[in-house]
């Protein structure tokens, strides 16, 4: 089996997760959003390929969502009294790994090369690529102006209201030259944020290009189950966007590039609504809970292929 999956985000990892428990490394390659980066005390912080990394690594802080699991925070508290700012918490040991990263950039490792070397020293095999090596930065539009990503997400905790997105330097970008689009049985879209997860990674110069020409099903997870986001602001940002917060509006979303979606069992009752816009409906629980349900879903997903 040979499959590519897009991911960013929580949801993303969970599928890209039960993924890894189904196939082994050289069967699939996980491509990360990279809009959420940004540069943050002299760091270059990469919060959706940490999130994988983690994930795949076992290590991730599953009740935050993000980080560590068994974190301490001196750092971040000491740093606090001396008057530095704390909307974005760095825990101690998660520290570690934005130091090393930035010692492998500064000798002149790429994100990608950097992100191998730290999956490797944390025993995780499986290709986790950016998906590009160049600086991308989703911008959020808001009544009030543009705002980066992680001051959105993190620091005014996703509360303005959303008029629109951007990517920027996304244009200059050059895909991540170690995607592999060849023989290729599927290509996979997470359930993701679709506007600032999905949307980036699609965005980049020649992806979509490439995944059509690659003649793999598209298949696409919806992130959206029965009106709700199961984590994040994507309901949210839809109804700020005035599109139904529907598992339909997300197929719409990627319509004319998704073959099959895989839609929840709460939301069986949309499959014709999707079936409308061209696509395969398959319904399925998508809620993933626990890792056997992370384990069922990438089955079933790829048990689509058979
Ligand atoms: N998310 C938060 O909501 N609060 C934080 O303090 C925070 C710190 C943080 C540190 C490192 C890292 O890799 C991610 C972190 N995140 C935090 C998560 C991150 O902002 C978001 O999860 C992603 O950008 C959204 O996909």
């Amino acid at each position: 089996m040979k499959v590519l999956a897009l991911t960013g985000g929580v949801g993303g990892a969970k599928l890209c997760l039960g993924m890894a428990h189904c196939l082994d490394p050289t069967e699939v390659q996980f491509v990360v959003n990279t809009g959420d980066d940004f540069d943050h005390l002299g760091f270059h912080i990469s919060p959706d390929i940490d999130t994988l990394t983690y994930t795949l690594a076992d290590r991730s802080n599953t009740e935050l969502g993000w980080g560590r699991r068994d974190e301490s925070w001196q750092f971040i508290e000491s740093f606090e009294e001396l008057g530095g700012k704390t909307w974005f918490r760095l825990g101690d040991r998660d520290l570690a790994l934005h130091v090393r990263r930035r010692e492998l950039l500064s000798d002149g490792q790429t994100l990608t090369e950097a992100t191998a070397h730290v999956a490797k020293a944390w025993g995780v095999d499986f290709p986790i690529l950016p998906m590009s090596d160049d600086p991308i930065r989703t911008i959020v539009h808001t009544p009030d102006g543009p705002l980066k990503f992680q001051h959105y997400f993190v620091r005014d905790r996703c509360e303005p209201s959303v008029t629109g997105f951007a990517f920027d330097g996304i244009e200059a970008a050059t895909l991540n030259p170690k995607i592999d689009f060849d023989g290729l049985d599927a290509i996979v879209i997470c359930p993701s944020n679709p506007f600032v997860s999905v949307d980036p990674v699609l965005d980049v110069p020649r992806m979509r290009e490439r995944m059509k020409a690659s003649g793999a099903p598209i298949i696409a997870i919806s992130p959206i189950v029965h009106g709700q986001a199961i984590k994040g602001p994507t309901a949210k940002m839809m109804r700020e966007l005035s599109i139904p917060a529907t598992t339909a509006s997300v197929a719409a979303h990627y319509q004319d590039l998704v073959d099959t979606f895989v839609i929840d069992e709460l939301d069986a009752d949309a499959a014709n609504d999707v079936q409308a816009l061209g696509m395969k409906a398959h319904v399925t629980q998508t809620v993933m809970k626990s890792l056997d349900d992370r384990i069922d879903l990438a089955k079933f997903v790829l048990g689509l292929l058979a």
